[in-house]
């Protein structure tokens, strides 16, 4: 270890690292580990392996999307399977890769950060692991269904936000919108399932001597995604109860020739579709909270400003869905409601990207690969933000909705804000989880290979997009000056699948030969650092104590601990 805490098992009383599916043995074993257990850890990692696997499987689509998209009347891809490529595509980015992958952070290291041995209700957690698992194999089965796997089935074709009239019987005539609206019907109970388990955990499980003040601000920002998850959803499962109402009962909720209204569909899926961005990016300014601190050697800046600015970025959120809808024929003054209220967004998150910069100004900075991914992630989120605050003016919007900008736009925030940071975690807290470091020479092809991929993607698609190019065409025709910033869109694509076959080989690599990581690699501050690498069953073997935001700190500078300060 490195300091001389009580946190090392005594003698008499060893605990041996075990790895996650390795107690037993032999494979039956492993596997009825997994399907049975209720451990926070385990579930935690399932859900970012599943997450993992179905990132690989969008990721592939996408590549096929842009790889019909390089050159001009390409015939690559039928216009029908182009359809349901996209559609599923950025339905299992957001539901099946983001999704997951932020709740198993939360699974694993929240119980770990407060000091507890496991989630409030770990049964209930099991279960919202199963709900989402089902249900995006239940989503991907849509292949094999109506005409077959040959015809390529019928998966979903309608957009990741299945607009109405699109869904309705009359011309979504098989059975894709149902498996689209059932998949994610199923995955948002569990979905609110784990989000109150997340909520329960954080505000009774808490050990002793970690108040509210002296959370970590992970776990704060964690609070306020899982509030988030409990208000956005719903709004989700009602319309989606509606569309079903309306398909099979012949209920008439979006169609207007019936007096329904296909806006009723986009007003309540934008309730859900915003905030559901900002449940999607707060875990990566959660990561950001505890990384950036660690890396610059310094507390973060200005701690009590940064739990209120999560609470007024979630708060914002939920009062900005119709800037998705400027193009709908709004009044002018709803129009300028949205504008404004989208553009307030900005001031919290300007000041999270203040205090960031803060908490590094004056640090011994240590470009270790969180580091770098948190960086990289600065960066594009600022130009995320850029064109969001753009596009949050309605005359501008009008010109480039539904243009490549906007694909360029929410990549930018997608993979800048999304991916970055969970590339940031996976880096920072793989050590904790299998007692390896991940090796730092491919971490850093993988840095730069998917970084600059990620640029010479999606930079271009701004250009291509002021230059008219729709999004969702299957193709288009030469001469309109789209050629060039496709086909660099499309071979930035060759790079960042580059980038992410050698971030899965370090994963599979540094599992059993990576360097021992010990229990504190990073020397960091935090709860979890002080258990063994990985964890013992139960956390911890005896909690340290909690005297003020940085535990670890004072256990080893007792001379000149945080609490004598706070
Ligand atoms: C990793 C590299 C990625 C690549 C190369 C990529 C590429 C693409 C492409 C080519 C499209 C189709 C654009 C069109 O014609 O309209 C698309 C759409 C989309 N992508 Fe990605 N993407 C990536 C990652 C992500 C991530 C991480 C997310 C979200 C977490 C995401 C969410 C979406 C969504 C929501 C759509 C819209 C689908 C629709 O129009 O219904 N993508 N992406
Ligand atoms: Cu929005």
């Amino acid at each position: 270890m490195a300091h001389g805490s009580s946190t090392t098992p005594e003698d008499d009383f060893v605990i041996t690292p075990t790895r996650p599916g390795e107690e037993k043995g032999s494979w039956s074993s492993v596997i009825q580990d997994l399907l049975f257990t209720v451990d926070h850890k385990k579930l935690g990692l399932m859900y970012i392996g599943s997450g993992l696997i179905f990132f690989v499987i969008a990721g592939l689509m996408a590549a096929a999307i842009r790889l019909q998209l390089a050159i001009p009347n390409a015939h690559f891809l039928e216009p029908d399977v182009f359809n349901r490529f996209f559609t599923m595509h950025g339905t299992a980015m957001v539901f099946l890769v983001g999704m997951p992958i932020i709740f198993g952070m939360a699974n694993y290291l929240v119980p770990l950060m407060v000091g507890a041995r496991d989630m409030a209700f770990p049964r209930l957690n099991a279960f919202g692991f199963w709900m989402f698992f089902f249900s995006a194999w239940f989503l991907y089965f849509s292949y094999f269904a109506g005409p077959g796997l040959y015809n390529a089935g019928s998966a979903p074709d309608v957009g990741w936000f299945a607009y109405s009239p699109l869904t309705s019987k009359a011309f979504s005539r098989g059975h894709s919108s149902d498996y689209w609206t059932l998949a994610l019907l199923a995955s948002g109970v569990g979905s609110i399932a784990t989000a109150i388990n997340i909520i329960v955990t954080t505000i009774s499980l808490r050990c002793k001597g970690m108040t509210l003040g002296r959370m970590p601000l992970f776990v704060w920002t964690f609070l306020v995604v899982a509030f988030l998850v409990i208000i956005a959803i719903p709004p989700l499962s009602a319309c989606q109860i509606m569309l079903l109402l309306d398909r099979y009962l012949g209920a008439k909720f979006f169609d207007t020739q019936a007096g329904g209204s296909a806006v009723l569909w986009q007003h309540f899926f934008w309730i859900f579709g915003h905030p559901e961005v900002y449940i999607l990016i707060l875990p990566g300014f959660a990561a950001m909270n505890e990384i950036v601190p660690v890396f610059s050697r310094k507390p973060i800046f200005g701690y009590p400003i940064m739990v209120g600015a999560n609470v007024m970025i979630a708060f914002i959120s939920l009062g900005v869905w119709a800037h998705h809808m400027f193009t709908v024929g709004m009044t002018s003054l709803g129009n300028s409601f949205f504008a404004i209220s989208t553009m307030l967004v900005a001031v919290p998150t300007g000041i999270k990207i203040f205090n960031w910069i803060g908490t590094m100004y004056g640090g011994k900075i240590r470009f270790e690969l969180p580091m770098l991914f948190c960086i990289a992630f600065l960066f594009q989120f600022l130009i995320a933000g850029l064109t969001g605050v753009m596009l949050s003016v309605a005359p501008f919007d009008w010109q480039l909705s539904d243009s490549y900008f906007v694909v360029a736009h929410f990549h930018y925030v997608l993979i800048g804000g999304l991916l970055f940071t969970i590339f940031a975690t996976i880096y920072f807290w793989y050590p904790k989880c299998f007692g390896r470091m991940l090796s730092h020479k491919l971490g850093m092809w993988h840095f730069w290979l998917f970084t600059i991929g990620f640029h010479v993607t999606f930079f271009p698609q701004h250009i291509s997009g002021f230059l008219g190019m729709p999004r969702r065409i299957y193709t288009y025709e030469a001469g309109r000056g789209w050629e060039i910033w496709n086909m660099m869109s499309s071979l930035g694509v060759i790079l960042q699948a580059a980038g992410i076959l050698i971030f899965v080989w370090n994963l599979i690599y540094s599992y059993r030969k990576g360097k021992i990581a010990g229990d504190d690699p990073w020397d960091a501050w935090t709860l979890e650092w002080a258990t063994t690498s990985p964890p013992p069953d139960y956390n911890f073997e005896k909690t340290p104590e909690v005297r003020s935001r940085r535990p670890l700190w004072d256990l080893k500078h007792p001379d000149d601990p945080d609490w004598k300060y706070e």
